[in-house]
C-alpha cells in the first residue's frame, strides 16, 4: 500500500456517505452495495444541487455573449480550468484541455499530435493491460501514419515488465501510452520512472490517469509527462466531460482535431487561421454545464481532501484483500505490490457473469467482463473476471454485505 500524509482521524466518513442519496436505496430488495466505482462514480448532492442551480438559473452560451447571463456562464466554466490546474498542480491553467473524456482525449493526442509526428517505421509503445481506449487510438493512428506499434508485456504478478521495456526503447520510439492504474487489475504502475525512460530516449510520454486522479493526488509537473488524461465521470462528476492535459509546448505545435465555431480565430473561404491553445481544440458549444459539475465536484474532492481518500481507500482495499483471501478457490487476476482500490477475480469455474448476476440480486453492484481490457485477460486466460471497485463512500459493513454475496454465489453452484 502507498505511504499517504495521514489526516483521516479528522474526516467523518459517515457523515460524508449522507451525501449519495443513489447509496440510500433499495435494489431487487437489499440495500444497495455499490462497488462499481472504477466504472463509474456516485454524484454527491452538494454536485447534483450545482448542476441543477446552472441550468435553472445560469445557462448560456459561453465566450460569445456580452449579455450579463453569458459573461457569469463563461466565468464559471473558466473557473473550472483552474480548478482542475489547481487539482493537477499543471504550470498554466491553458494546458487544461476540456474533452468528452479519456477516450476523446486520447483520441485527441493520437490524431493531432500522432498525424503530424509519426512517420512510417516510428514505434509507439503501449503495454499489455491497457484499456481499449489507449490501445485502438494508436492502432489507428498507426495504420495511418505507418507507426508500429511495441506492447510492454505484464508479469505473472501483474506487473509491468520494466527490463523488457527498456529493450523496447530505441531511437524509433516516439511515443510511450501507459495507464497509471490498471482498471483491470488494480496494479499501479510506476509511471514517472516510465517517463523518465521514454524522456531519455526522445520518445513523449502519455499518462491515461483515469483511475488515478479520482483516488490520489497527482502532480503532472513532478511526473514529468507530457500528456496526462482523465474522465470526470470516475471522481463524483458528470459524465461525457473529461480532460487532457498537455505541457504547453506541444499543445502549441499541434493542428486542431476537430473543426468548427469557437477554435477559430479567422474564417474565410481562402484561409482560416485558429485560437489559441486550449480553446484551438475546444470546436462547438461545449458541455459547459459538465465542466462546472466537474467545478464543483473537485471542490468535493478537496474539501474531504485527496490525501484522506487515499488513505480511506487503502485501508477499505486491505481489508477487502484480506476479506477475499478467505473465498477458497478465488483466483485474483493481478496481485501486484503497488494496488489500487480494486480487486479482479474468478470464482472456481463459475463464469463471471454468474457471479455479478446473483450479487445483483442481492443489492451488489460489482462489473463483470473483460473491462474494455481484453488484451490483458487475454494474458491471463480468463474470458472475464468479477471485479469490486471502491471508493471513499464504501464501508467495511458494504465489503461484509459483498463477502456474504460470494458465499451464496459459491453456495448456488456446490
Ligand atoms: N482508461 C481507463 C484506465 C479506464 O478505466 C477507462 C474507463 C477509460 C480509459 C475510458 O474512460 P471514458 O470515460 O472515456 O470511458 N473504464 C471503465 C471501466 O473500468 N468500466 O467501465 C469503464
Amino acid at each position: 500500500m502507498n505511504q499517504v500524509i495521514s489526516n483521516i482521524s479528522s474526516v467523518d466518513f459517515d457523515k460524508i456517505r449522507k451525501d449519495f442519496p443513489v447509496l440510500d436505496q433499495k435494489l431487487n430488495g437489499h440495500p444497495l452495495v455499490y462497488l462499481d466505482n472504477a466504472a463509474s462514480s456516485q454524484m454527491p448532492k452538494q454536485v447534483a444541487d450545482r448542476l441543477d442551480h446552472y441550468h435553472r438559473y445560469e445557462h448560456s452560451n459561453v465566450h460569445r455573449g456580452i449579455h450579463t447571463l453569458s459573461q457569469k456562464a463563461t466565468n464559471a466554466f473558466e473557473e473550472a480550468r483552474i480548478k482542475v490546474k489547481e487539482l493537477i498542480n499543471a504550470a498554466d491553467s491553458d494546458e487544461i484541455v476540456y474533452t468528452s473524456g479519456t477516450t476523446d482525449s486520447i483520441n485527441l493526442v493520437a490524431n493531432s499530435y500522432g498525424l503530424i509526428n509519426f512517420k512510417k517505421g516510428d514505434e509507439i509503445i503501449l503495454s499489455e493491460m491497457e484499456h481499449h481506449a489507449n490501445i485502438v487510438p494508436w492502432q489507428m493512428i498507426a495504420q495511418k501514419t505507418g507507426a508500429v506499434i511495441k506492447v510492454i508485456p505484464v508479469t505473472d504478478q501483474g506487473e509491468l515488465d520494466l527490463d523488457a521495456y527498456k529493450g523496447l526503447l530505441s531511437a524509433k520510439t516516439k511515443m510511450v501510452a501507459v495507464v497509471h492504474v490498471s482498471n483491470a487489475l488494480g496494479t499501479v504502475n510506476p509511471v514517472k520512472k516510465i517517463g523518465e525512460l521514454a524522456h531519455e530516449s526522445g520518445a513523449m510520454m502519455l499518462i491515461d490517469a483515469a483511475q488515478s486522479v479520482p483516488h490520489k493526488k497527482i502532480d503532472v509537473q513532478d511526473l514529468d509527462a507530457d500528456f496526462i488524461t482523465f474522465s470526470a465521470h470516475k471522481m463524483c462528476g458528470p459524465t461525457g466531460f473529461g480532460i487532457l492535459y498537455g505541457k504547453m509546448n506541444l499543445l502549441e505545435a499541434m493542428p486542431p482535431y476537430r473543426g468548427g465555431g469557437d477554435m477559430i480565430d479567422k474564417v474565410s473561404f481562402e484561409e482560416t487561421t485558429y485560437n489559441r491553445v486550449p480553446f484551438r481544440f475546444e470546436a462547438g458549444t461545449p458541455p459547459i454545464a459538465a465542466a462546472i459539475g466537474l467545478s464543483s465536484a473537485i471542490d468535493y474532492l478537496n474539501d474531504i481532501g485527496m490525501s484522506a481518500i487515499e488513505e480511506r481507500e487503502n485501508q477499505l482495499v486491505e481489508y477487502m484483500m484480506d476479506r477475499l483471501m478467505e473465498i477458497q478457490g478465488l483466483r485474483l487476476i493481478g496481485d501486484a505490490k503497488e494496488r489500487a482500490s480494486l480487486a479482479s477475480f474468478v470464482v472456481g469455474d463459475i463464469h463471471a457473469s454468474d457471479v455479478g448476476t446473483i450479487l445483483d440480486k442481492q443489492g451488489i453492484a460489482i462489473r463483470t467482463g473483460h473491462h474494455c481490457a481484453q488484451p490483458i485477460l487475454k494474458r491471463f486466460k480468463v474470458p472475464a473476471t468479477a471485479r469490486a471497485s471502491l471508493s471513499f463512500y464504501n464501508t467495511k459493513d458494504d465489503i461484509d454485505r459483498f463477502m456474504d454475496g460470494i458465499k451464496t454465489v459459491k453456495s448456488f453452484f456446490q
